[in-house]
């Protein structure tokens, strides 16, 4: 009873206290529309509606690595393309010697003639060779002079050589220089000219003189004509003539 006889004195009270607030606020200089005033009337008045969702926030960190799954293993897919040829290897080893192959075929060679019959020519032909050798020739090491007695100038020397698939004796050293004066028997031609090159005497293969034997004196172009040799009988030395004189004809065929 107590409780409602203070309740029922203080409602006016307080509703005295609610208005005095409401009026001494609107009373303010600040409009009344403004959401501090405003405030105290909202609160009073019936709920808002909820405001639209907020943005999504940013991604959070990248979790760990799961554990692999326990699902079924896929079939196996077709086999890739080929790729691009590697680099070539080191070479190998060479191999072993190989077994020795059957007779070859030579269409220019006389097939019918026995191997006894071809040794029994080659035999023949030695003799002959040993023959020619004693009466006209002279042997030394592997190469053999020989003459006909002919005197000739030095071109036709040359040729005459030329013919027997010789060339003009050229002595290389002082047996060989002695062999061509045993059978010449007079003075003789040597392949040695001084003709491309004034003073530089060469063999007929122009290669430069690795034995020589001067006469004194020797060479002296005599009236700036003189670009062959020729081996004098009186002491086996050289000496340089005109070529186109007459002396006698020495060859030399290697064996
Ligand atoms: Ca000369
Ligand atoms: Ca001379």
């Amino acid at each position: 009873m107590l409780f409602l006889v203070r309740t029922t004195s203080l409602l006016p009270l307080l509703s005295l206290l609610l208005l005095s607030v409401v009026t001494a606020s609107c009373s303010e200089t600040e409009p009344c529309e403004k959401p501090p005033q405003i405030c105290p009337v909202i609160t009073c008045g019936s709920p808002g509606i909820n405001g639209f969702p907020g943005k999504d926030g940013h991604d959070g960190a990248k979790g760990e690595k799961g554990e692999p799954g326990q699902g079924l293993k896929g079939v196996q897919g077709p086999p890739g393309k080929v790729g691009p040829p590697g680099n070539p290897g080191v070479p190998g080893l060479p191999g072993g010697v190989g077994q020795k192959g059957d007779p070859g075929q030579c269409p220019d060679c006389d097939n019918d003639l026995a191997a006894s019959e071809r040794e029994a020519l080659r035999s023949q032909l030695n003799h002959i060779k040993n023959l020619l050798i004693f009466s006209v020739g002279k042997q030394v090491g592997r190469k053999v002079f020989f003459t006909n007695g002919e005197k000739k100038n030095f071109e036709e020397v040359k040729a005459l050589c030329a013919q027997f698939q010789g060339s003009v004796a050229t002595p290389k050293n002082a047996q060989e220089n002695e062999a061509i004066l045993d059978i010449a028997k007079g003075e003789a031609y040597l392949g040695i000219t001084d003709v491309e090159t004034e003073g530089h005497f060469v063999d007929l293969t122009r290669k430069r003189l690795t034995y020589k034997n001067w006469d004194d004196g020797e060479p002296n172009d005599t009236g700036s004509n003189e670009d062959c040799v020729v081996i004098l009988t009186k002491n086996r030395k050289w000496n340089d003539v005109p070529c186109s004189d007459s002396f006698l004809t020495v060859c030399e065929i290697h064996v």
